[in-house]
């Protein structure tokens, strides 16, 4: 009796008491919107609608997800801020942990819900997440911490009117070459540009915020009211009252929000861009968003604006997790300083210690899954899968570097990690002006990394397989800004067997599914992306864009882009450094 009340107990504490299965069937193809009433374009839905409904699972339920792919080009899915802990193949980025979905064909995501709180699911293949294929994935906690009466998802996010497949061919350009972003032509709260809530008095709402941008960051307000911060990314935090806040691309934050007894006024929600990046800003665009809470929609009367914008003062590194976890030393430090440069294919790239992420011939997992004991080597997984071994159960430390001028979020699959340490320039180990938080630091899976400085996280390499690691500005992703992390190779071969469908989805795209980087055994590299450096080393960093423009523009001058273009990168680079050598002789 006594024996099996504990043991009633325990698996109550495990949470393990329900589990339901939530099947979801998706056939993801075109279909057309209009949210900001300017333009009406293709976008991507689910079963013909946008936008796609939000997924809701509880913890312990089985996510099922039926796809067809309906497009004219494969899809992947990921679902952002799973640690898919033994499940690494479900994990989504095209050509990391599977191959693409290929048009027309059908594929299923299963996985088992071990964590709660805000999350979101997007393609994660090419830029297509910014045409619309994205949506909330809502986790509930049948022990939830803190006490509310509503739950209201607020996804904010950019909008573009291009396609992001065109968005992507004019950034990634030789004509392009100081990397001038796509800015997008409006941004939509809730998918919309007229949206608006009702508030009852009295009540408690949790307004989940996701930032659902392919590259805007906002900074969010609400006239009049108090903002108690309860979530970052999933991890429940002390209630922490803020007047404002901002999401990078990518982040969540759960606020609570009391309503207020009088409904002589209504207020308004602001949502404002933070256009330090938008190289142009067009007459049309309007980057201060709002959407009114309505008390009583007979009352025309709003509240004065307490909008401050980009002046908040928020900060949420001094946000503490209620579960303390004090910062420990790390057994493994990776150093990754990025900039934006021109690479010798012409394209201005980000990229990690000057390699950018180039996709391999061969799914990552897979190179893992198949190398034998040459996993452990770093070399099978070719020099342009930017790829780092993390042994088993290390604390790891990243210093990331931000040498560029604009600030730039990152995002770690498989985990969440402890923002430990923020200072201005680059760490060299010696900085005197550094920032500890080592007694509960923040945990998520999003950090924004300011410009010009550095910022430090440290995780357990707990979650044995293949993650990415890169920035979330969908458009920087694509030109390589991204590092691959190889946590455990051998454990990860032990606890994982890879399911035929995926081996079905490589064979039916074409695409080889064994062995290294290059689709070859052993450590013959040969065939595996290469040839795409740093087109001339030895300027300062801040003149190396510039010159290279200026190197461009002068070739652009005598008609060599148009060989170029059809040129291999590595000829194309020789070709640049004579054309500058000659220029300077000129001079
Ligand atoms: C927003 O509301 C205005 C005014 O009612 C309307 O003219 C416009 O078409 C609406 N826009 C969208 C995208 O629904
Ligand atoms: C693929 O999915 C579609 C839509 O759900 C379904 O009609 C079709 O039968 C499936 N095809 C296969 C081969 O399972
Ligand atoms: C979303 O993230 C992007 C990119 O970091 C940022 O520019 C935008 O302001 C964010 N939006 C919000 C509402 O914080
Ligand atoms: C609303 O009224 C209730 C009951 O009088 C009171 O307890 C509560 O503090 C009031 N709330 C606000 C936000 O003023
Ligand atoms: C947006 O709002 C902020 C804060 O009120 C203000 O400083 C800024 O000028 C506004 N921007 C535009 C384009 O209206
Ligand atoms: C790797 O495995 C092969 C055969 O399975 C074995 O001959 C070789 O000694 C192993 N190498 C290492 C470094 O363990
Ligand atoms: C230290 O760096 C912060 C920015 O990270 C800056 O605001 C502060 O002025 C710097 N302090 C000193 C003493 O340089
Ligand atoms: C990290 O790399 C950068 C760029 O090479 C270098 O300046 C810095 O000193 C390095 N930091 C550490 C701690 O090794
Ligand atoms: C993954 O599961 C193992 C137990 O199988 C656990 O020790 C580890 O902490 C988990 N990691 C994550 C990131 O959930
Ligand atoms: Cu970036």
């Amino acid at each position: 009796m006594h024996f099996l009340g504990t043991c009633l107990a325990t698996i109550a504490a495990l949470g393990l008491v329900r589990a339901a299965r939530v099947e979801l069937d998706w056939v993801v193809g075109y279909t057309t919107a209009n949210p900001d009433g300017l333009f009406e374009r293709q976008v991507i839905g689910i079963n013909g609608e946008w936008p796609p409904k939000q997924v809701e699972a509880t913890l312990n339920d089985v996510l099922v997800i039926n796809i067809h792919n309906e497009l004219n080009e494969p899809t992947a899915l990921h679902a952002h801020g799973m640690f898919q802990n033994n499940t690494n193949y479900m994990d989504g980025p095209s050509m990391v942990t599977q191959c693409p979905i290929p048009a027309g064909m059908n594929f299923t995501y299963e996985f088992t819900i071990t964590q709660t709180g805000t999350y979101w699911m997007h393609s994660h293949y090419g830029g297509q997440y910014a045409d619309g294929f994205k949506m909330a994935l809502i986790l509930h906690n049948p022990a939830e911490p803190y006490k509310y009466d509503e739950d209201i998802t607020v996804p904010i996010s950019d909008w573009y009117h291009d396609q992001s497949g065109n968005n992507l061919k004019i950034f990634m350009n030789e004509n392009n070459p100081t990397g001038a972003e796509p800015v997008p032509e409006s941004g939509l709260i809730m998918d919309n540009v007229n949206s608006s809530l009702t508030f009852v008095p009295g009540k408690t709402y949790r307004l989940r915020l996701i930032n659902m941008s392919a590259f805007s960051m906002f900074y969010f307000s609400i006239d009049g009211h108090d903002m108690d911060v309860i979530e970052t990314d999933g991890i429940y935090t002390q209630r922490t009252t803020v007047k404002s806040l901002y999401l990078t691309a990518a982040q969540r934050i759960s606020v609570l929000v009391t309503a207020k007894n009088a409904t002589n006024l209504n207020y308004y929600m602001h949502a404002d861009m933070n256009t330090d990046m938008f190289d142009t800003i067009s007459d049309s665009l309007q980057t201060n968003l709002t959407a009114p809470i309505y008390y009583d929609k007979s009352v025309t009367e709003f509240a004065p604006s307490e909008d401050v914008g980009m002046g908040s003062d928020f900060d949420d590194i001094v946000i503490p997790p209620l579960e303390v976890m004090a910062a420990v030393p790390a057994e493994q430090q990776l150093n990754l300083t990025f900039e934006f440069q021109v690479y010798t294919d012409g394209i201005n790239r980000g990229a990690f210690n000057n390699i950018p992420y180039i996709a391999p011939k061969v799914p990552i997992l897979n190179t893992l899954m198949t190398m034998g004991n040459l996993s452990h080597e770093v070399d099978v997984y070719g020099r342009h899968s930017v790829p780092y071994i993390l042994d088993h159960l290390n604390m790891i430390e990243v210093i990331l570097n931000n040498a560029d001028s604009g600030d730039h979020p990152f995002h770690l699959h498989g985990h969440v990690f402890q923002i430990v340490a923020r200072g201005p320039g680059i760490y060299d180990g010696t900085n005197e002006n550094i920032t500890w938080y080592l007694d509960n630091p923040n945990r998520r899976d999003t950090v924004a990394v300011p410009a010009e400085s550095f910022t430090i996280i440290r995780f357990r390499a707990d979650n044995p397989g293949i993650w990415i690691f890169h920035c979330h500005i969908e458009w920087h992703l694509e030109t390589g800004l991204a590092a691959i992390f190889v946590e455990a190779p051998d454990i990860a071969q032990q606890r994982m067997t890879l399911p035929q469908a995926f081996n079905d989805l490589c064979e039916a795209g074409n695409i080889p599914y064994s062995g290294n980087a290059a689709g070859k055994q052993g450590l013959d590299l040969k065939g595996a992306p290469s040839g795409v450096d740093i087109l001339i080393d030895g300027f300062t960093a801040s003149g190396k864009g510039a010159m290279a423009g200026c190197i461009l523009s002068a070739l652009l001058g005598i008609g060599a882009i148009v060989w170029f273009a059809h040129s291999d990168p590595e000829a194309r680079g020789r070709e640049i450094i004579a054309a500058k050598m000659r220029e300077e002789q000129e001079d």
